[in-house]
């Protein structure tokens, strides 16, 4: 840069005429010592647009646990107002790309803690011709995107590469299709405070239908990409809000006008039953375009006897699991009294095919429901009655395998119960006859002590309990 260029000042609020110096250099180095706050306003002549680049950054750095510029730091905004979609705010010896704004002002701020000092910045802006692009920015109050034919897509931005978005920032976007069209949002980088232990996000998107206060489609936070929304009536109404703590990188999204509406199923706690029909299709009703929160259906399916039920997958697309794999909004089966595994998240092909199955009972009751929060494109599977001997070779030879355990396992503690009672009956008959005999050789001994001979031995036990001796 020329040595004779204009150098803003710092000092409080300062207005710089960029029609008047076409380019300059602003500074904190010039009364670093005793003002720690300031600010430029920079205007270009209409239709131009202003360039900023960060020629030298040495201040204070992000202290550990603030994860923002806290003591010291440089942001410039695209606009005259911090209600403008910032462009970076940094601090420490970052490194800032160089940024050029949609518009013909920009405003800058520098501010410090009076505990720190460090080397200070310096920034050269230069009046360009061409307007910077629209894909690295912080969001700032309210925009209002109108549509028309020509204009049937575009973006909603809050990122900036390598900084985080503003404390206590409130953006809002109103993007209105034309009469009978609608809005869809896709979410492309999603990266906000995760929710706090009790699941509450302190940093937020909400995405409504209509206008601030219509049904609300999405809320997200967190790390986990939302899948796209769609507006049921014209009007789609986006809100983003960030606490004073703790922030993350933001998130891209573009929309586009689309012919169909969002989720408008009528899922409420009512339950289908299915008998006759031989082969149907159940879905969440949205048509893939979205289910609705707080939603709850079951399906009941009861095949004709001697038939079984098949249940076939064709697409699982709900708001993924929470981070300890608990599903949110679910579809699962539940085949007799047997339940099978919820099934949440965007399910693969392969996935969809190894939970397909044919049921081992007659009845399958399928259940699908979402929380209050995040809907997603939904789910569909078919069902077709199936005749059961044909179809359930490995739940057929498993019950004969169980049959055959069972009376094998009967007969074999019949046998053994067989031998122990022979055995003992073995045993006592054994036992009884030992005593016969000791009885008998006891009584012969009494009665040669008593009579001075022995008396015959008797014939059997009969005869000891009747006829022998009396207590002496
Ligand atoms: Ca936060
Ligand atoms: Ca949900």
């Amino acid at each position: 840069m020329p040595a004779s260029a204009f150098v803003a000042p710092c000092s409080g609020v300062v207005d710089v005429d960029a029609t008047a110096n076409p380019t300059g250099n602003i500074s904190s180095l010039s009364a670093y010592s005793a003002v720690r706050n300031c600010s430029w306003v920079i205007t270009a002549p209409a239709g131009k647009y202003i360039k900023l680049e960060v020629l030298s950054l040495n201040l204070f750095p992000r202290e550990l646990g603030y994860e923002v510029c806290y003591s010291e730091s440089l942001a410039v905004w695209d606009g005259n107002s911090t209600a403008s979609y910032m462009l970076f705010k940094n601090c420490g010896t970052e490194e800032v790309p160089v940024q050029v704004s949609t518009g013909n002002t920009v405003l800058m701020t520098y501010s410090a803690m009076m505990q720190v000092q460090q080397g200070g910045f310096t920034l050269q802006y230069t009046v360009v011709d061409a307007p910077g692009n629209t894909t690295d920015r912080f969001c700032g109050g309210l925009e209002n995107i109108p549509t028309n034919p020509d204009d049937e897509n575009g973006t909603i931005i809050n990122y900036v590469r390598g900084s985080l978005y503003r404390p206590n920032a409130r953006c809002e976007y109103v993007i209105s299709a034309p009469a009978g069209k609608y809005i869809k949002i896709t979410w492309d980088y999603f990266g906000l405070q995760d929710p706090d232990n009790f699941g509450f996000c302190r940093d937020y998107i909400i995405v409504r239908d209509g206008n601030s206060s219509g049904r609300e489609l999405q809320r997200s936070c967190g790390f986990y990409t939302p899948l796209p929304a769609t507006s049921t009536v014209s009007t789609i109404h986006v809100l983003f809000v960030s606490d004073n703590l703790i922030q993350s990188y933001g998130f891209l999204a573009h929309w586009e006008v689309v012919d169909r509406p969002g989720g408008v199923s009528d899922c409420s706690g009512n339950r289908t039953i299915f008998q006759t029909p031989t082969y149907g299709e159940i879905t969440d009703g949205s048509n893939g375009f979205g289910y609705v929160n707080n939603a709850y259906c079951s399906w009941l399916i009861t095949a004709p006897t001697g038939l079984a039920v098949q249940i076939t997958y064709t697409r699982v697309a709900l708001e993924a699991p929470a981070s300890n794999n608990v599903c949110r909004d679910y579809v699962q089966v539940t085949d007799g009294k047997s339940k099978h595994a919820k099934l949440c998240g965007n399910v693969t092909q392969a996935m969809l095919t190894s939970s397909s199955f044919i049921s081992s009972t007659s009845t399958v009751l399928i259940e699908f429901a979402s929380d209050a929060n995040n809907a997603a494109p939904g789910f569909s599977l078919t069902y077709a009655f199936v005749p059961r001997s044909t179809n359930e070779p490995e739940y057929s030879s498993n019950v004969e395998l169980v049959v055959a355990v069972v009376l094998l396992s009967f007969f074999g503690i019949v046998l053994l119960c067989c031998v122990f009672v022979w055995y003992k009956r073995r045993a006592a008959a054994k036992a009884i006859e030992h005593i016969d005999l000791n009885r008998g050789q006891d009584l012969r001994k009494r009665t040669i002590s008593a009579e001075g001979r022995a008396p015959p031995v008797p014939a059997n036990t009969d005869d000891i309990e009747t006829t022998g001796p009396q207590p002496i």
